[in-house]
């Protein structure tokens, strides 16, 4: 019986999804009488859809009644959908799925904690679903990252204890969501930013095999 559970974020991590998430809020800003940069999107990632509107509304100055709130949750929606129909594999980032197939040769336990209620589809069309024991996402958490809710429920639905597990994540909130699971975090991307981190790596093609066998003994 293995022991060591191993858990994804989506974007940022297995795929790129940021740049359709800025696409759709641009849309919606510009549609509102505003701009919206790509320097702003990065206050978006790993943060909910609901929490982003919120943001968006601050940036723009806009107070929304709760009706328009909703229309523009789904018309956002809406838009970054249509985006992630035209997806395939090859939009996963490099050497995740050499990643994925060690762990999978190995009969290692992967979950997916992410925050997106998107997730499924976009592991179906980026074909990497099978690879994936248990999917945690924005439909199944109430509390969102940096609360470690996420990452709690994908633990249990792997039968692996916390502290046994290891997160890939490349927002900062969800670093500290791992940390506050007692889980081993491995940041994804900018070092400089994912300070709490306790492994820190560029992207997957930093990672080799070996390192992988000491996170599993
Ligand atoms: P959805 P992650 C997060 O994904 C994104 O980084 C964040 O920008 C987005 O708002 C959130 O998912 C919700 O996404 O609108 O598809 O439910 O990094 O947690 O995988
Ligand atoms: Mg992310």
């Amino acid at each position: 019986m293995n022991s060591t559970g191993f858990i994804f974020d989506l974007d940022g991590v297995i795929v790129d999804t940021a740049k359709y998430h800025y696409l759709a809020w641009k849309k919606l800003a510009n549609e509102l009488g505003f701009e919206f940069t790509k320097e702003q999107n990065e206050l978006f990632k790993g943060v909910s859809r609901k929490r982003c509107l919120e943001i968006l509304l601050d940036i723009g100055n806009i107070t929304a009644t709760q009706e328009q709130f909703d229309t523009w949750m789904v018309e956002k929606n809406i838009d970054y959908l249509a985006y992630i129909e035209k997806m395939d594999a090859s939009e996963i980032l490099p050497d995740v799925p050499k990643i994925l197939q060690f762990l999978k040769d190995k009969n290692i336990p992967i979950a997916l904690g992410s925050a997106s209620k998107n997730a499924k589809p976009i592991l179906e069309k980026v074909n990497l679903l099978h690879y994936f024991d248990a999917i945690v996402d924005g439909n199944n958490v109430t509390k969102a990252k940096p609360d470690p809710e996420v990452f709690l429920i994908a633990a249990k639905q792997l039968g692996i204890s916390a502290n046994n597990c290891v997160v890939f994540e490349d927002a900062k909130a969800g670093i500290q969501a791992a940390n506050a699971a007692n889980m081993v975090s491995i940041g994804i991307g900018d070092s400089s930013i994912l300070t709490a981190a306790k492994y820190n790596f560029k992207n997957f093609t930093e990672i080799d095999f070996s390192f992988l066998k000491t996170l599993l003994s």
